[in-house]
């Protein structure tokens, strides 16, 4: 089991710019859709929002200490648009780039490769009122033109791009549950028309950054759901078939092949929900599913598959947002498929289904599927941490969720995936969309949540820190 992980393996860890940064109005940033979203009562757990984050944006220099002290290879963080453009696309915003630039040469003085997502949900809010964002094939082009823009600032910089982050939790939550903006429930041919619009976005920037950052590497990252039919009854394995073709498939295929699992594609022409496709739709999907260099994952859970009639539960599964176990409800489609717990598997007390060989059956599904190399763009555990009087937090959990993962990603290598990096989430804590504070996954704890009145932003290194530094500094064999 010696060296599995290559000598240039990218040992990381991962953010998004809503979760850290905070300064939601400093240097000109122009507000974004959860901006205004988190500011409607009762949509976040305790209310609570981003304005101040991690305040990220003004302690850069000590985040990336930390990073560099612990021996970090990658930092993965997205760049929020709404600094770039702020509230139209005819106007760059300087200062919004600087800090970018500020954060990339930083990395980069402490041997930290960066890894930009371009786009991680934050969509600026004047795109939204201007022709409701993602809805409209008018985004395609906007995006295009934020892409470029980035590219031409870091391309000589910055190797490692993700187009956009986890397009099947977005879509689904904006367009189908109203967890997210724009805060639509059941919408499903506007679901499909928006994934649509994102895939063609994502296409076109894929295109144009073969000119624009020769030797980059560019990919989309995916909030990966391997699954498990519940057993062997015939209908429950065919059941699985309809959850990978529509929960899995239906974002690697068009990311790897440019196209839509077929079978998917029929059901939803029968519903009456496939999404417009123009003259050329296709063969761009195509085109830029060449130039796809690496299929980005982020894993947390498995899922486990069970045949679901016709008069069954709806897709508008209830997230446990506030970390009393056992409050989550069970999601699926009727007349196809539904996802009750895995009995033979732990859960989080958020609900997750705790379960590291599926990080092994995803990576060993997508090299098969698609012979792709695979960064795991985020990993990790949401928990409650307690800081000590001393400063320190002993979170053992989330040592052994994430050795156990990379135990499994280890035999993923073994059995031929080729994996290029493994970013956990997070590095420090951070805002999780729906759950607050409370709900942590850094290495460093960072002292910001609901109920303190003046948090005092300080970081504190957890045990997991010592821990992730002595495997990087091993490789993966501590
Ligand atoms: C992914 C997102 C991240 C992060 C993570 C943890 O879906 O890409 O932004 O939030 O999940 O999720 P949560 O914060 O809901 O626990």
């Amino acid at each position: 089991n010696k060296n599995a992980f290559p000598k240039n393996f990218l040992w990381g860890s991962a953010s998004a710019a809503y979760q850290v940064e905070g300064a939601w109005d400093a240097d000109g940033k122009g507000p974004s859709i959860w901006d205004e979203f988190v500011k409607v009562p009762g949509t976040t757990y305790k209310n609570t929002n981003g304005d101040v984050a991690v305040d990220h944006y003004h302690r850069v220099e000590e985040d990336v200490r930390l990073m560099a002290e612990m021996g970090l290879k990658t930092y993965r963080f997205s760049i929020a648009w709404a600094r770039i453009f702020p509230t139209s696309m005819d106007e760059v915003n300087q200062k919004g780039l600087d800090f970018y630039h500020k954060l990339i040469d930083l990395c980069l003085e402490n041997n930290i490769e960066p890894m930009v997502t371009i786009y991680h949900w934050d969509l600026p809010l004047f795109l939204q009122q201007k022709y409701r964002g993602w809805e409209s094939r008018e985004s395609i082009a906007d995006f295009k033109k934020y892409a470029v823009t980035l590219f031409e600032a870091y391309g000589n910089k910055v190797k490692y791009w993700i187009t956009i982050n986890e397009q099947n939790i977005f879509t689904r939550m904006g367009w189908l549950t109203a967890q997210h903006p724009p805060k639509m429930t059941g919408e499903e041919k506007l679901y499909y028309q928006v994934n649509h619009n994102v895939f063609l976005a994502h296409a076109e920037a894929v295109l144009a950054f073969q000119d624009l950052v020769p030797g980059g590497m560019i990919g989309a990252s995916f909030a990966l759901h391997p699954s498990y039919a519940i057993d062997c009854k015939p209908e429950n394995v065919i059941a699985k078939m309809d959850y990978d073709d529509l929960k899995n498939y239906w974002w690697m295929d068009v990311y790897a092949y440019g196209r839509y699992p077929k079978a998917a594609m029929k059901y939803l022409q029968t519903t009456g929900v496939a999404p417009e496709m123009k003259e050329g739709d296709a063969e761009l999907l195509a085109e830029a599913a060449k130039h796809v260099d690496f299929m980005g994952v982020n894993y947390y859970r498995s899922e486990t598959v069970e045949y679901n009639p016709l008069d069954g539960v709806d897709s508008s599964g209830v997230f446990n947002t506030t970390g009393e176990k056992g409050s989550m409800t069970v999601p699926g489609v009727p007349g196809l498929f539904k996802n009750p717990l895995n009995p033979n598997l732990p859960t989080t007390d958020w609900d997750w289904t705790i379960d590291p060989i599926g990080i092994r059956a995803g990576c060993r599904d997508i090299t098969s599927r698609y012979d792709l190399p695979i960064i795991i763009s985020e990993n990790g555990l949401g928990a409650f941490d307690t800081l000590e009087e001393d400063g320190s937090i002993h979170d053992p959990y989330r040592i052994a969720y994430l050795a156990e993962h990379l135990k499994e990603i280890k035999l993923a290598i073994e059995e031929g995936s080729e994996v290029l990096a493994y970013c956990t989430w997070s590095f420090t804590d951070l805002l999780s969309w729906l759950n607050g504070y409370q709900k942590r996954y850094g290495f460093v704890y960072v002292d910001q949540y609901e109920e303190a009145v003046e948090p005092s932003l300080n970081r504190y290194k957890k045990d997991s820190y010592y821990w992730y530094k002595d495997v990087i500094a091993s490789n993966g064999e501590a």
